[in-house]
């Protein structure tokens, strides 16, 4: 340990970054006078108007968080049987696909992107396949042409779990405009939040009354209950925080990048530590940054190390999804997910999180892998 490098505050692996007090204020306020507090309130409907604006994209519905957004879009799309996903993702998007009655099955992950890899999905399709629920994994978009082409050959929708990658764009185009569905998270440790909230974009316009009806109880019309739904809506607090957020995004993504930047010039060549290249064609928004170790032990040194500096380092996903003991499965089904997972560790990427921080949690890293031994 090095004495000097020691933070005097924890250094949390996300922050969530505040607006202006006053402007959310100002919304709340006018809350209060108009008494009108969720169930697609003013407030609401302006939020998902701008979002449609600032992602270029058609089709949004709003939901009270990422989850429950997804779960109904599996639902809305009536899919059965078996969903071909990844095991290297957050808890959220297997149990959404579990608590639809689905069967996850577990495609490898490329052992560079840590996306699914789209070269080995199509041995995992039988005739129950309906569907390929993809995670742009830290943001970094998955091999969109390839899915689709994919996916369109044998009748499959697809389904990005999108809740890391706001305001990416590729080529151009904003992602919330590929795949049939695409889940944004607003959730507070996300680069973009409504304290909690979730978002899906989708192609087919016709899906938005079904949408809106799933997360309202599945009521149709005052008399009338034609699904059997639930409660997820977002309410107007959330989508005031969202309205506000939505002022600060370009300053936020672009502090980011500033850590971003940092990180990959201090941490760039260094030995047993693999960096997640962006692709050129990308306009990224640095939601992570992770690193990958040379094997599990060192990462959970590492790891170790950090917390003691007050550096607080997250497991990323670890355990896989398919290791989970709520499921069956076991992990050995996708050997190089498994390897990512055990190696895989996320800095600390927020934009509080200033370059010197960054330049300090850097030298501890440097310092810990020197004074590491097998
Ligand atoms: N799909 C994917 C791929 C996802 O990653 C997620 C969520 C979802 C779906 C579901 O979306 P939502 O339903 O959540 O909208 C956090 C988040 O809670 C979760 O939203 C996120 N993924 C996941 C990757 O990270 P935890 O269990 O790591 O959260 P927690 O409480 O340990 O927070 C992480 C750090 O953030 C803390 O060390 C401190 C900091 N923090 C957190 C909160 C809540 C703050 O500074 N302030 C805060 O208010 O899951």
């Amino acid at each position: 340990m090095k004495k000097e490098l020691i933070f005097d505050h924890s250094i949390t692996v996300t922050q969530p970054s505040l607006p202006n007090y006053a402007s959310y204020i100002a919304y709340v306020k006018d809350i209060w006078e108009r008494k009108w507090l969720t169930n697609n309130g003013p407030l609401h409907e302006e939020f998902k108007n701008r979002l449609k604006s600032y992602l270029s994209t058609t089709n949004v519905e709003l939901f009270t968080n990422g989850h429950l957004a997804l779960e109904i879009s599996l639902k809305a799309l009536e899919l059965e049987g078996e969903v071909i996903t990844t095991p290297f993702t957050f808890a959220s998007t297997i149990h959404a696909i579990k608590n639809c009655n689905l069967e996850p099955v577990f495609c490898d992950i490329d052992p560079v992107t840590y996306n699914i890899d789209p070269t080995k999905i199509e041995e995992l399709i039988t005739d129950k396949t309906s569907a390929i629920v993809a995670v742009h994994v830290f943001g970094n978009p998955c091999e969109l042409e390839a899915i689709q082409a994919i996916a369109t050959k044998h009748n499959l929708k697809v389904i990005y779990d999108a809740a890391h990658a706001f305001g990416v764009e590729v080529d151009g185009n904003g992602i919330a405009n590929y795949g049939d569905v695409s889940m944004f998270s607003f959730h507070a440790t996300k680069v973009f939040h409504s304290i909690e909230g979730g978002m899906l974009s989708f192609s087919d316009e016709m899906l938005s009354p079904i949408l809106n009806a799933l997360k309202n109880f599945g009521i149709t019309s005052p008399e009338t209950v034609d699904y059997i739904g639930t409660n997820a809506k977002m309410n107007e607090f959330q989508s005031a925080m969202g309205l506000c957020n939505l002022e600060i995004v370009d300053k936020e993504i672009s502090s980011r990048k500033n850590a971003y930047t940092r990180y990959m010039e201090e941490l760039t060549g260094l030995d047993d530590v693999q960096l997640l290249k962006l692709p050129e064609n990308i306009k990224p928004n640095y939601a992570y940054f992770p690193i990958l170790l040379k094997d599990h032990k060192l990462r959970n040194f590492l790891s170790d190390r950090l917390t003691k500096y007050n550096v607080i380092a997250r497991k990323y996903f670890y355990p896989l999804c398919s290791q989970f003991e709520c499921y069956d499965y076991d992990g050995n089904e996708t050997p190089v997910a498994l390897d990512v997972s055990d190696r895989i560790l996320c800095l600390p990427m927020h934009a509080n999180l200033d370059v010197k921080e960054v330049s300090q949690i850097c030298d501890i890293i440097r310092y810990e892998l020197g004074d590491y031994s097998e």
